[in-house]
């Protein structure tokens, strides 16, 4: 019995040891393709009102009307009415400098998603429907949520944040992942 249970064993060990090896590269390719991703923001106001971390969640789905979302989360501090929150998207294969933006202010209506030249907010209209959520207060969260479709179902995507916090007199801008940059590429999965 033994001589048999042991190249049963030795097989078992090997295979464990394949999938040991595929999941480490899985893994490593994973982080130069990662379907989700996180930027963590110094706060270089001093302020409450300062984004500390933003989450871009690239999701695929095949299946669904909108072919999946775009999804950028923002730990955006305290929020006031006067703020404006500006997103722009990129996708390969565009002219330099060609890119999507969507933007929100605090408790209102939203503007459809534009594609635009450079750091513009305003351009040609690429889709109208799109989930935006932001409120006034302290410790908010605003979301972009982006069908894929409205930037024709790109494989992946880059985000750039910029939120004006207008607390007092001064207007303040907080970049991430820092002014007029783009994140690593999110791919969609
Ligand atoms: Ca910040």
């Amino acid at each position: 019995m033994s001589t048999i249970r042991r190249p049963v064993r030795a097989a078992r060990r090997a295979a464990a040891l394949t999938a040991a090896t595929s999941a480490l590269l899985l893994a490593s390719a994973g982080l130069a393709s990662a379907e989700k991703i996180v930027v963590a923001d110094d706060n270089e106001s001093e302020s409450a009102a300062d984004v500390s971390r933003i989450l871009v969640n690239h999701r695929a789905n095949p299946d669904a009307a909108s072919k999946g979302r775009i999804v950028v989360r923002v730990r955006a501090g305290e929020v006031d009415y006067g703020d404006r929150f500006n997103l722009w998207l990129d996708r390969p294969g565009d002219r330099r400098g060609v890119w999507y933006a969507a933007s929100m202010i605090p408790d209102a209506g939203y503007e459809p998603v534009q594609r635009v030249r450079g750091w513009r907010t305003a351009g040609k209209d690429a889709c109208a429907r799109w989930e935006a959520r932001l409120s006034a207060g302290p410790d908010q969260v605003a979301l972009f949520s982006i069908p894929r479709t409205c930037l024709g179902e790109p494989g992946k995507v880059r985000v750039a944040l910029r939120v004006t916090y207008s607390p007092g007199v001064d207007a303040y801008r907080d970049w991430v992942p820092d002014t007029k940059t783009f994140t690593d590429w999110v791919t969609a999965s």
